[in-house]
């Protein structure tokens, strides 16, 4: 509880208005008779925002098409960010842009092109840095045969080196590479169109062990546009959609090994939801390219309220064949043996497309942060899309009202790229801050040299949730004014008005005025007490306690 600040103060107040002078008098007998309390302290963060987001910023004008980016953050050095995507206006080669400067400015180089690194590199990139700072970068070289490789940073994205082939029978697909406990993981669609990992010790920096064989994960022939997710104790998830040859409907499942690097192989196909978004969805927004349902996973190692949780993020219609495409979560606590029901992450009350979303968690906070391409905007025809975020503070059981990231709105269709903004969109997030990555040729985005040709774009979100103390503040409100606890849609709701900005004064208000609260009586609130001089920005508030009459 604040301290009322001085007596002198209160007196002052007193000659104003009436309520101080209870707050007063209830100072006077504190302890005996006291009647009145100071409840609430003094209003503060009234301009903090839940979501600040900085400008989109082009991170590689280059001519031609750049899409489907990757992006990871290192957390050696938060202002380090890493970026991959195709670049389909040359041969062979996949594009790696790098910031020093929390992605402010970037440079950028095509790498994997004859170099060492690979022979003829074409796309599928995907990234991710560990605790040491090692990152990460797998992708599909057009050698011959194709092959699934991946490559080392020890320096932030500066230089790169080949660790190895993953596989390279000819037919693979869709790596996905993940971090954490010590290990590193590459899940990918195999030569045999089964979901195949393998994983390796990583030590330090620079210090990576053996890669294991290939583990398949059973049941899972036909299944593709996988990912993949270590567990605070090692465990590996990986995720897939299955069947793939249509526009849905289709299932996604999961298979986990338990023992991560240990022998144990993957347990059987658990399937986590079923989708009416297939693997080859024709959308508007993404007619040459289509979606699929993009299942992602995100475990929780952050040793929080929910260490252990893993987030499913996919995409599902109300039918197979309607472009009415929304983005959906769900969770597990028991490594993928059940789900959750879903909850929606958009918003929005249109009947246009959501798609290829991506998760992440920041795993100092356990928050977790969703992003995807978004239609709502597009009007009937549905055909073009921006980036929309949301982020969950409750462990995904609630999610914000949505927030735009993209400073402009895109037009896949005018790029002339076969595959759109192309199979998946990525982000990273770390103390507090997520960065998603696009491709973009709306005309807001400065920069781009040939438009309507795609760039890369990020812009840096930051994710400020109530705190605990305006977490705390709403569930004493509903105590008082509702006498029960708040429901978590109701405690995510206020506290984020509370975070937002709307003073305390006027939440208080808001709940007093509900139909629950008029039909409960009890306690009431004195409100807009004037601060000494006349100011008004630092009104108090009082509680009334029940079976007072004065008031
Ligand atoms: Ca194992
Ligand atoms: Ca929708
Ligand atoms: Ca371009």
């Amino acid at each position: 509880m604040r301290p009322l600040g001085s007596i002198t103060r209160m007196s002052t107040w007193r000659k104003r208005i009436g309520t101080v002078d209870l707050a007063w008098q209830s100072r006077r007998r504190r302890g005996s008779n006291a009647r009145y309390r100071p409840h609430v302290e003094a209003l503060e963060d009234r301009t903090l925002l839940s979501f600040a987001v900085g400008p989109s910023v082009d991170i590689g004008p280059l001519l031609g098409n750049q899409n489907e980016a990757s992006l990871a953050i290192n957390p050696i050095n938060a202002n380090n960010l890493v970026a991959f995507s195709n670049d389909l206006a040359v041969s062979s080669g996949i594009r790696v842009y790098r910031s020093i400067d929390a992605g402010a400015s970037w440079t950028n180089r095509l790498i994997a092109n004859g170099d060492g690194l690979g022979v003829a590199a074409c796309c599928d990139t995907q990234a991710a840095f560990d605790q040491f700072g090692n990152l990460f970068a797998t992708y599909i070289d057009f050698s011959t045969p194709s092959a699934i490789k991946l490559l080392l940073s020890t320096d932030g994205g500066a230089t790169f080196s080949l660790i190895g082939i993953i596989a390279g029978a000819g037919r693979e697909d869709q790596p996905s590479v993940a971090t954490g406990a010590g290990a590193v993981w590459v899940s990918y669609h195999d030569s045999f169109g089964s979901i195949s990992a393998r994983g390796a010790p990583v030590a330090g920096l620079g210090n990576i062990g053996a890669f294991a064989a290939p583990q398949i994960a059973p049941g899972s022939r036909g299944g593709n546009f996988g990912n993949v997710s270590i567990g605070p104790s090692g465990q590996v998830l990986v995720t897939y959609e299955k069947p793939i040859n249509n526009a849905g409907p289709a299932s996604i499942y999961i298979n986990l090994d338990a023992d991560g690097l240990g022998p144990g192989g993957f347990g059987a196909a658990v399937k986590a939801t079923d989708t009416n978004v297939g693997g080859f969805d024709p959308i508007p927004a993404q007619a040459q390219g289509t979606v699929d349902a993009e299942a992602n996973l995100a475990y929780d190692r952050s040793g929080g309220a929910h260490n252990g949780r893993v987030y499913l993020v996919y995409t599902d219609a109300a039918a197979a064949g309607s472009s009415d495409l929304n983005i959906f979560v769900r969770f597990s606590d028991n490594d993928g043996s059940s789900w959750s029901l879903p909850v929606r992450a958009n918003d929005d009350s249109t009947a246009t497309s959501q798609f290829l979303p991506q998760i992440a968690v920041d795993q100092n906070s356990g928050n977790v942060a969703v992003a995807w391409y978004d239609a709502r905007n597009a009007g009937p025809a549905n055909n073009i899309a921006q980036i929309i975020a949301t982020g969950s503070a409750d462990g995904g059981a609630t999610f914000f009202p949505n927030v735009p990231v993209s400073s402009g709105i895109s037009r896949s269709s005018a790029a002339g790229a076969s595959n759109d903004f192309g199979d998946y969109m990525t982000m990273d997030y770390l103390n507090g801050v997520f960065y998603p990555v696009w491709s973009d040729n709306s005309p807001a985005l400065n920069g781009n040299p040939d438009l309507p040709h795609l760039d890369i774009a990020t812009a840096r979100v930051v994710f400020t949730p109530p705190t605990p103390q305006q977490s705390a503040f709403v569930t004493q409100m509903y105590r008082d004014l509702l006498h029960r606890d708040p429901d978590p849609p109701g405690l995510t709701y206020f506290s984020g008005l509370v975070s937002n900005g709307v003073s305390r004064i006027q939440l208080a208000s808001m709940i007093e005025n509900t139909n629950e609260s008029r039909g409960r009586g009890g306690a009431s609130y004195l409100f807009d007490v004037p601060a000494p001089g006349g100011r008004r920005d630092r009104p108090e508030l009082f509680r009334r306690l029940p079976g007072d009459r004065r008031h």
